[in-house]
């Protein structure tokens, strides 16, 4: 009976806890599309090409904790994950990605708490991204309550490799093998160089 008790109040929390990541997730959306539609008003440019937002799947969240060696419980999942809100940012250009992140940097409520420059620092997978984790206060009828939000910034073409590349994890279980790691850190160059000469054109107009 008391397990049955604990397993209804775990899953009521967890219930409650994506409720506030997903409230979180859709007003940081909303707040990043208006800074997008002013920053084309006062520039007459678009830095953003669109935007994307996932609350993390269950399994995937059981399985970072377990990456991690936590035990799974709703207080480790809100403690050690900073990515079970996400949105993506979408940019044509290099430069965009820094622009908006200084955008980011600017907002009364959005505190910064980490940022992850995997664009200057690739990872030695080759991945490329900007990621910012950042707090956000939702506001709820018992009062306000902070959120992390991670915010990850990249071009297309750095989407198009991350994207591909992940679904090769899944499908090898994080065992990719070697023949296809050297093929995807040679995309990874070509995807910088397209990055860079892209840049390098857009620069000229
Ligand atoms: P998923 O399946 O996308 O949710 P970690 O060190 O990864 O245990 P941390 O501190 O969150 O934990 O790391 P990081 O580097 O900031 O990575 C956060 C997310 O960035 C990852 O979430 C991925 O979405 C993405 N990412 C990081 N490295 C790679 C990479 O090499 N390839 C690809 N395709 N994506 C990457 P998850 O939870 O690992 O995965």
């Amino acid at each position: 009976m008391e397990e049955t008790l604990k397993l209804y109040e775990d899953v009521e929390s967890w219930r409650t806890v994506i409720f506030l990541y997903n409230a979180a997730l859709k007003e940081v959306g909303t707040k990043l599309e208006i800074l997008n539609d002013e920053f084309k008003h006062v520039h007459k440019y678009n830095p953003i090409e669109y935007i994307k937002s996932r609350i993390k799947k269950p399994e995937s969240i059981v399985k970072k904790l377990k990456r991690h060696n936590l035990d799974i419980n709703v207080d480790n999942m809100i403690n050690h994950i900073n990515d079970i809100a996400g949105v993506r940012i979408v940019c044509s250009f290099t430069s965009d990605i820094y622009k908006v992140a200084e955008m980011i940097g600017k907002q009364n409520d959005l505190t910064v708490i980490s940022v992850k420059d995997y664009i200057r620092n690739p990872k030695q997978s080759g991945y490329q991204s900007f990621h910012v984790i950042v707090y956000y206060t939702v506001q709820t009828i018992n009062g306000p309550k902070r959120i992390h939000v991670e915010i990850q910034i990249r071009t297309l073409a750095m989407n198009f490799w991350a994207t591909i590349e992940h679904s090769l994890q899944y499908k090898y279980r994080r065992n990719i093998p070697d023949r296809i790691r050297e093929r995807l850190n040679a995309s990874a160059e070509a995807i910088l160089k397209l990055d860079q000469e892209m840049s390098s054109i857009h620069d000229e107009i």
